[in-house]
């Protein structure tokens, strides 16, 4: 055992400002990556388990769904630094047990931050929180599921419970979730993708006919144009920097659209080649347009205004026209759209030089393939849906899907979120899928659309849902405007989470809440028949499998799939159509299901177990077919522009992630790449308005967030004490941490067609915090930065 878990919580008094870093990884990330693991796991254990991440035989990292590389490829060490902490985190031997709950009250868990909660270790047992009682205390398995299944029943409807997953969930017990869900009777099947790709889904499902990405790993080689807009992969898919890499070596420009010079996207040393080790590694990206948040649409409106403008210039030189006449359909109305565009519009809403805009659409008229890749900088805005329709009508109009090297690629999050919705984890799933799992189980499952995470925590608050389960993830913290969504789950009858970890919405609480443990990917699954794997899909549709090896944390741990079949056990009684209990012994029962239920996995079980899985079927991508949309054809859009207006004295206001973070988990207090270290509460301004605010760099803050519309008569949210720094981002945009600052995201405030909150665009206003008495003493001043050493140069 080394090391032991923090006793003491954040002190933000200690939090020291540098300069940020302009390249990413090499050999920093390698160390911190094995400092992690060996202070969490212990020296051997470090090393046994790095050995088998992403491997054949080994697990599927918790971390990012970015893919793997296919056959000779594939490295002996194919992990980031990310994903090692992801690791380290699971396979902690740190641990929280019946004792530490004796210790601790909830009133008092309730006052630690996420970053404390996490580090005290794996949960151990079943744990059950009764009513009016101050602790948690242990519960058996049976109980528990007894418990869960009797508040079911005395529901007056279905539809009162909620079951909320988070993306790390494997495919086979995402499918055995869903069933359980839709048998008991509702579509009540919000996920954490309502609050991450829904707008890139809704986007693709509608210009494509498919809402997921048409690209493969190993377009990235034969790529001549890679863009990446609205994500920041040196932190977050750090493995994607690999393929930058390799598609910079093969001659492709990179071009970088973000309010921040996000270190990874400027310069990659990586830590597998020489020259990343030693030399200056690559530089990425050729272009860095530093664009004001929620200015994508107008830039690529403008885009494909230029281009259009060039092809008649010079006619066939630009538009690919047989795919357009062959593929499509609305070209003529969204040539009409764009023809007009707003150039001042454009000015305001992108704040970019004509003559950078004027480059990059060169560079897409220029290129013969082009991706691209795109994340939560896209998705999050009101607009975000039209947003990515633009960037759809780009690629169209130079032919760019379903060809070698070409395509658009919503990276995804959580390690299996895309295979959850693959696996129906949607709480609206076609009519095709819903009357196929009737047919294979004989049930009847609800047609009447469900609940998506934020209309779930409308119907906890307003008393329609009193039943909250949630298999992973952390609802309290991950979701928006956090004292009305606390208050929406203590004010639920039960809460239950399936957790590897302790976290906030274990704290937050309804009137009876339960903590159900269970094994994580690292760890062996042995089950009554023998050792079992399950199966995940990364971002790029390979579906694979994933078998750990460790011991679990704890002897009283179950796996995922066992903890729902225990529930419809109990719920449904012995004579239920579905075999439950058959399942949770032998995984490849599921599997049959899951081949003759979801579109493109017949023959499933032959499939997972080839080398490096399978990849499901992707009609553009693989045949340019684009029958899942209304008209069969590929369709261009004609979106009005949006341009986000920020009154005078107020900033615009991103909420991400740190480089020490896996969403609410907090691994550390450093984030490395921009030079914050030791603390969380800072918020990123750009010097001109540090000045224009008359507020000075170090300063503490209120962030106050002003949404005027609010339809429950709340137009402002304050959060205290978040320390300015100076820094390079877009005039009038700024950035604070993910979750900190979710309180001040109005729950009403979404995003069109995907209801997807608008984490990266708050109005918000900076006011000078007031000490009060709670507040401990000020900290020295002398830890800040020089004036502008983090500005742009
Ligand atoms: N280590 C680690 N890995 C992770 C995660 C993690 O927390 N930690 N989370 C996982 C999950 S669930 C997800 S969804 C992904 C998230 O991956 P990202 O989307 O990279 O995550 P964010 O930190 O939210 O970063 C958003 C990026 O978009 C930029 N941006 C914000 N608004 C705009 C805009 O309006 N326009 C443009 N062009 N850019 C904008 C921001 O400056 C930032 O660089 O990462 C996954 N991988
Ligand atoms: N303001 C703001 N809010 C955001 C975002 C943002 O950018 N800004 N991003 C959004 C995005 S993209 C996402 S995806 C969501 C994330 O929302 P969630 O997925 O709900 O949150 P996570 O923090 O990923 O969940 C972490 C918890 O999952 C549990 N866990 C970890 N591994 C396992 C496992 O193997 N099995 C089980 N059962 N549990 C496990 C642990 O208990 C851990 O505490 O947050 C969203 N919220
Ligand atoms: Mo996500």
């Amino acid at each position: 055992m080394t090391g032991k878990p923090p006793e003491q919580d954040v002190d933000e008094s200690a939090l020291d400002v540098t300069p940020p870093k302009r390249w990413a990884a090499g050999i920093p990330g390698v160390v911190v990556s094995l400092k992690r693991g060996v202070e969490q796991m212990g020296a051997v254990r470090t090393a046994t388990t790095l050995r088998l991440l992403n491997q054949r035989d080994g697990f599927d990292c918790p971390g990012c769904a970015w893919p793997e590389p296919q056959g000779a490829e594939r490295k002996v060490f194919e992990f980031c630094e990310n994903g090692a902490k992801a690791v380290a985190e699971e396979a902690t031997r740190w641990r929280v047990g019946p004792r530490f709950f004796a210790e601790h009250p909830v009133a008092e868990l309730a006052e630690r931050t996420d970053y404390w909660l996490g580090q005290q270790g794996r949960i151990t047992h079943p744990m059950v929180l009764r009513p009016e009682a101050t602790h948690y205390e242990p519960v058996s398995w049976a109980a528990a599921f007894d418990l869960i299944a009797a508040h079911l029943r005395a529901l007056s409807t279905p539809d009162e419970a909620v079951f909320y997953t988070s993306g790390r969930t494997s495919n086979e017990a995402a499918f055995l979730y869903q069933l359980l869900v839709r048998g008991f009777g509702t579509n009540n099947l919000p996920d954490c993708s309502n609050m991450c790709h829904e707008s890139s889904g809704a986007a693709l499902a509608e210009t494509t006919g498919i809402g997921k990405g048409s690209v493969t790993l190993a377009d990235f080689a034969k790529a001549d144009l890679v863009v990446v807009v609205g994500q920041n992969p040196g932190t977050n898919h750090p493995r994607m920097l690999s393929a930058l890499e390799e598609a910079k070596a093969a001659g492709a420009r990179i071009v970088a659209v973000n309010p921040l010079p996000e270190a990874g996207l400027l310069r990659f040393k990586n830590p597998q080649n020489v020259r990343g080790v030693l030399g200056k590694g690559t530089e990425l990206a050729d272009v860095f347009c530093q664009i004001k948040l929620g200015g994508d649409q107008a830039l690529f409106q403008a885009i494909g205004h230029l281009l259009l403008r060039w092809e008649a210039e010079r006619p066939g030189t630009v538009v690919d026209q047989a795919f357009v006449d062959v593929c499509t359909q609305g070209f003529a109305e969204y040539a009409e759209n764009v023809r007009s565009v707003d150039w001042d519009a454009v000015d305001t809403a992108t704040g970019l030089p004509r003559a950078e805009i004027e480059n990059v659409a060169r560079l897409f008229a220029e290129s013969e393939r082009t991706i691209v890749c795109w994340a939560m900088g896209l998705t999050q805005h009101r607009h975000s849906v039209p947003t990515i329709r633009e960037i759809a009508n780009v690629a169209l109009l130079r032919g760019m899907i379903g060809k070698p090297g070409a395509g658009l690629c919503p990276v995804r999050g959580h390690s299996n979120v895309q295979g959850d919705r693959t696996m129906g984890i949607w709480e609206k799933m076609p009519e095709k899928f819903l009357s196929a799992l009737e047919a294979e189980f004989g049930i009847s499952v609800p047609r009447e659309p469900g609940h998506d995470t934020v209309s779930a925590i409308r119907a906890m608050r307003d008393g329609r849902a009193k039943v909250f389960m949630a298999i992973g993830g952390n609802f309290a913290s991950a979701s928006p405007d956090t004292a009305v969504t606390e208050a929406a789950l203590r004010s639920c009858e039960l809460t239950v989470h399936v957790s590897t970890k302790l976290n906030r919405s274990h704290v937050v609480h309804g009137r009876t809440a339960l903590i159900l443990p269970t094994r994580g990917r690292t760890e062996r699954d042995t089950q009554a028949g023998g050792e079992q794997f399950v199966t995940v899909e990364d971002s790029m549709s390979v579906v694979h499998r994933s078998r750990g090896r460790l011991e679990p944390a704890s002897e009283h741990l179950m796996s995922e799939v066992g903890i729902v079949c225990g529930l419809a056990e109990a719920l449904f009684g012995p004579d239920h159509p579905v075999p439950w209990a058959d399942f949770a012994g032998d995984y490849d029962l599921i599997r049959e299901r899951i081949a003759r239920v979801v579109p493109g996995c017949e023959s499933y079980n032959e499939k997972v177990r080839r080398p490096d899985g399978f990849v499901l079927p992707h009609a553009p991508r693989d045949s340019r077919e684009f029958t899942g949309t209304r008209t069969g054809k590929a369709m261009f859009t004609a979106n009005p522009l949006t341009v986000l207006h920020v009154p005078p004295g107020r900033l615009l206001l991103q909420t991400l992630r740190s480089h020490d973070q896996y969403n609410t988990t907090i691994y550390g207090l450093d984030d490395r790449y921009r030079g914050v270290k030791d603390g969380r509460r800072v918020v990123f301004v750009n010097p001109a308005d540090i000045t224009a605010l008359s507020l000075a760099d170090g300063q503490l803050v209120d962030l106050v967030s002003e949404w005027p519309n609010d339809p429950t008569g709340h137009p402002e949210r304050r959060a205290e004490k978040f320390r300015v720094v100076a820094y390079s981002t877009a005039r009038g945009c700024a950035a604070a941490y993910f979750p900190e600052a979710n309180s001040l995201i109005p729950l009403d405030s979404t995003a069109e067609t995907s209801n997807t909150p608008t984490s990266k665009s708050v109005v918000v206003r900076l006011e000078p915090h007031v000490p009060n008495p709670h507040d401990p003493p000020p900290p020295p001043t002398a830890t800040t930065t020089q004036e502008g050493a983090n500005t742009r140069t």
